[in-house]
């Protein structure tokens, strides 16, 4: 363990990267995020990303769902445009408008969740493939240069076709198979997040075990979902991403300790941690 992981992301990091926005900026200026998720059940996860990428600065943010969930999303959100969609090709619009995305996010394996991915993965947007989108891109393998790929260790198993045991043994080397195998810029979720792009491996030195519970990574799939539709590369949006959402952990930690943080505590802090003063 004397070998360096990789390139260390640091907090000082984030004022030349998010500078303060144009006086004159209207919401174009900043995308349109389409989250493709929620299967009956998971509602919940693909909200979550909704509600961080709108306080990591989205322009607009649409959400194609299960049409159970479209009301209970109005009245927590008003500001996410929620669409039920039963079939896949009544997401077709939505995907037409949007600037990116994320897919993935509570959406399911079954005839549904495997439609809707199908037509998000052809859609040629840049886009953010997280929870079972990923369990999906597994059992239908694809290569793209412009996505995000956000796997914990039991997710980035079933890509690799391993164990949750052998990724941790050596999260370095599974990182880079995943790019290798799958293309973009790869997350490797869990303590010390590292992110494999074409510039090496990155190590995120911030986060903490409060974040251990459940939504915490649909909240990272929105953060980093907001940055690509605000036109950064994937490798930009998945650094930046992982490093803004550990360090609004951090803070919301700090603010009220870390045994029953939630999900929905980080979103506040997003917007802090993406307004750094000088
Ligand atoms: P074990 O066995 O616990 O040790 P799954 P999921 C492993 C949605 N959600 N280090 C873990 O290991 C998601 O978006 C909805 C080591 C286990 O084997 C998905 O669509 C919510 N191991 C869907 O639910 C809130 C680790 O991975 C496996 C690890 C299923 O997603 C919750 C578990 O992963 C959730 O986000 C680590 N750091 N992290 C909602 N409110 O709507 C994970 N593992 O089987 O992929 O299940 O992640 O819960
Ligand atoms: P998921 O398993 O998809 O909900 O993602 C969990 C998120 O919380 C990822 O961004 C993890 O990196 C983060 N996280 C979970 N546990 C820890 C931990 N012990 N230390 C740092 N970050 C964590
Ligand atoms: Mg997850």
């Amino acid at each position: 363990d004397l070998v360096p992981l990789g390139e260390l992301l640091a907090a000082e990091q984030l004022q030349a990267a998010l500078p303060p926005r144009a006086r004159g900026s209207h919401k174009g200026d900043f995308g349109h995020l389409l989250v493709v998720g929620g299967a009956v059940g998971f509602g919940g996860a693909a909200l979550m990303a909704c509600e961080a990428a709108l306080r990591m600065g989205s322009g607009k943010v649409s959400l194609a769902t299960d049409a159970a969930h479209v009301a209970a999303s109005l009245v927590r959100s008003p500001e996410v445009m929620a669409r039920g969609v039963q079939a896949a090709a009544e997401a077709q619009p939505l995907l037409a408008q949007a600037d990116a995305l994320v897919v993935g996010p509570g959406l399911g394996r079954d005839a549904w969740g495997k439609a809707l991915w199908r037509l998000a993965l052809d859609a040629a947007v840049p886009s953010v493939l997280d929870a079972d989108a990923l369990n999906l891109l597994a059992e239908e393998a694809r290569d793209r240069d412009d996505w995000v790929l956000t796997p914990h260790p039991g997710e980035a198993a079933r890509l690799l076709g391993s164990t949750t045991a052998e990724v941790q043994a050596d999260r370095r080397a599974a990182v880079l198979a995943l790019r290798e195998r799958y293309g973009g810029s790869v997350v490797l979720k869990g303590a010390g997040t590292l992110i494999a792009d074409a510039d090496g491996v990155a190590v995120c030195p911030y986060g903490n075990p409060g974040m251990a519970s459940g939504g915490m990574g649909d909240v990272l799939s929105g953060v980093i979902g907001a940055l690509l539709g605000q036109g950064r590369t994937p490798g930009e949006a998945a650094r930046l991403g992982v490093l803004i959402h550990a360090l609004a952990g951090d803070a919301a930690a700090r603010a009220g300790g870390e045994r029953g943080l939630v999900a929905t505590d980080l979103a506040s802090y997003v917007r802090v941690i993406a307004n750094p003063r000088s």
